[in-house]
């Protein structure tokens, strides 16, 4: 989830030179690592290796769950994510330009032709809005960059206008959660908010390259409906009202459900580069370093509190969290980005995986899955891309190697239950944003990618490439 370019197109990200570096991965993650810099690249392997690891999981889905919206590898089937017994073809979206950084050119070719004839978007069904929005108009956009089909900027301007009246519809601006593709009835009234406000990337792109305003001002408004709305703290909470713009969620958090709220506020600034954006990203900032920043043993962590009061309400993290590192980075705040990624760093020193949720004081996991999450290795891409540092290709090579120890299966990668259990409870199912984000990350860290540009670009929440691709 992340991004990268100023308004203006201009770029504040470096790409390194690959310093070659010879680590364990104790020293890996402990960011001991020493650079030498006349050794060859040890990384470029590991890009071969990604390739070779995306397209088993992608061969897999073809055989067994072509135009499924999801693989389950271990009961080799298909599974439904937006519509129950409806399919939007997610994997296939998901993955447009992730097959085209590795040059997986007929993959793609076929991945383009199910889009053009088989994408049915007038299915009389509701789908969750913030998801079709990330997902979906998200990686058709992500396609037409790559592909430049006109075919892939229409289907994903059809699906806009499909999702539109949650919008529309709405008495402050902030979408409901559910739209009927086929008659725009609107239901779900009370939105967390990274629903209501992670939106503007993809909106916003397809307002500059259709140029109709309608969907970025659409995003702008909901994004102004819950920043006016915010505390005398200058504090949100976690789900508003979309009838009445009360608050039905008051507690003050990065962690879900509002996270890429925020980062969507800085990237519709980077992207666009409109002032109001970058004003409430400013000022919701900083009342999170004022009221939730926790900083123990050098290590940083956002605590729980209320909006009104600041009352602290709890010590809890998801790693859902963990993209906040690359945003801070990315926005003028690299040494707490980096201090927030070792926090996360010291959790894989105690779990083989990061757990969805833990009780960071106590290191103990509320919640033990890992549904085979990107937004450590997001982070990874956006510190290298920052601040040069090799480290952060060197804890990605970490997780990479652990994600190939207890993840995968004969049929590509699947979920996992509980990391605590030993051995690990596996569950059945390969994500779509698995194409879309852990895979394109670390093709990105260790691959020099011939058709990214590294100096200038832009990743979206759900890591659909919508600049930056040659
Ligand atoms: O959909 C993915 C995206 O990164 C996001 N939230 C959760 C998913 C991955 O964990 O914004």
């Amino acid at each position: 989830m992340t991004k990268h370019s100023r308004p203006g197109g201009l770029t504040r990200r470096r790409l390194l030179g690959g310093l070659a570096t010879t680590l364990t991965p104790a020293a890996a993650l402990a960011g001991t690592a020493s650079a030498s810099p006349a050794a060859p690249d040890p990384y470029a392997a590991l890009g071969a290796d990604v390739v070779t690891e995306f397209r088993t999981a992608w061969d897999s889905y073809r055989r067994l769950a072509w135009g499924r919206d999801e693989l389950r590898p271990l009961s080799g089937s298909g599974s439904d994510f937006f519509i129950p017994g409806g399919t939007l073809g997610l994997t296939i979206i998901e993955a447009l330009d992730t097959l085209y950084l590795m040059e997986l050119d007929s993959e793609l070719s076929a991945a383009v032709d199910w889009v053009k004839n088989d994408l049915r978007l007038d299915q009389r069904a509701p789908v969750q809005v913030f998801e079709a929005i990330i997902r979906l108009v998200g990686g058709l956009l992500s396609g037409y960059a790559a592909t430049k089909d006109s075919a892939l900027l229409a289907r994903a301007g059809e699906l806009a206008d499909r999702l539109l009246p949650a919008f529309q519809r709405s008495a402050t601006g902030a979408p409901y959660r559910y739209v009927n593709l086929a008659t725009g009835e609107v239901h779900g009234a009370e939105v967390p908010l990274a629903e209501v406000g992670t939106c503007i990337a993809e909106f916003g792109e397809l307002s500059r390259l259709t140029g109709n305003r309608t969907y970025f001002d659409a995003a702008k408004k909901a994004l102004r409906a819950v920043c006016e709305r915010r505390s005398p703290l200058d504090l949100v909470g976690t789900t508003i009202n979309v009838e009445t713009g009360a608050w039905v969620g008051t507690t003050a958090t990065l962690d879900p459900p509002v996270d890429s709220f925020y980062e969507y506020l800085w990237d519709g600034w980077t992207l666009f580069g409109d002032k109001d954006l970058r004003t409430w990203y400013d000022t919701l900032t900083a009342a999170v370093f004022e009221r939730l920043a926790d900083r123990r043993n050098g290590r940083l962590w956002f605590r729980q509190a209320d909006m009104t009061t600041g009352r602290i309400t709890g010590h809890a993290q998801s790693e859902l969290t963990a993209f906040y590192a690359g945003l801070l980075a990315q926005s003028g705040r690299p040494a707490d980005g980096e201090r927030y990624h070792d926090a996360w760093t010291a959790a894989l020193g105690t779990f083989r995986l990061p757990p969805e949720y833990l009780d960071y004081r106590a290191m103990r996991a509320l919640n033990p899955a890992y549904p085979l999450r990107p937004e450590y290795v997001d982070s990874c891409l956006f510190l290298w891309l920052t601040t040069g540092k090799d480290l952060y290709r060197s804890r990605a090579r970490e997780l990479y190697a652990r994600q190939k120890r207890y993840c995968k299966v004969a049929r590509g990668y699947t979920v996992v239950d509980d990391v605590t259990a030993s051995p690990m409870r596996l569950g059945d199912l390969t994500p779509g944003y698995w194409y879309s984000e852990n895979m394109k990350y670390y093709y990105l860290l260790f691959a020099k990618a011939s058709r990214f540009d590294y100096r200038n670009n832009y990743l979206s929440t759900e890591g659909n490439v919508l600049r930056g691709l040659k």
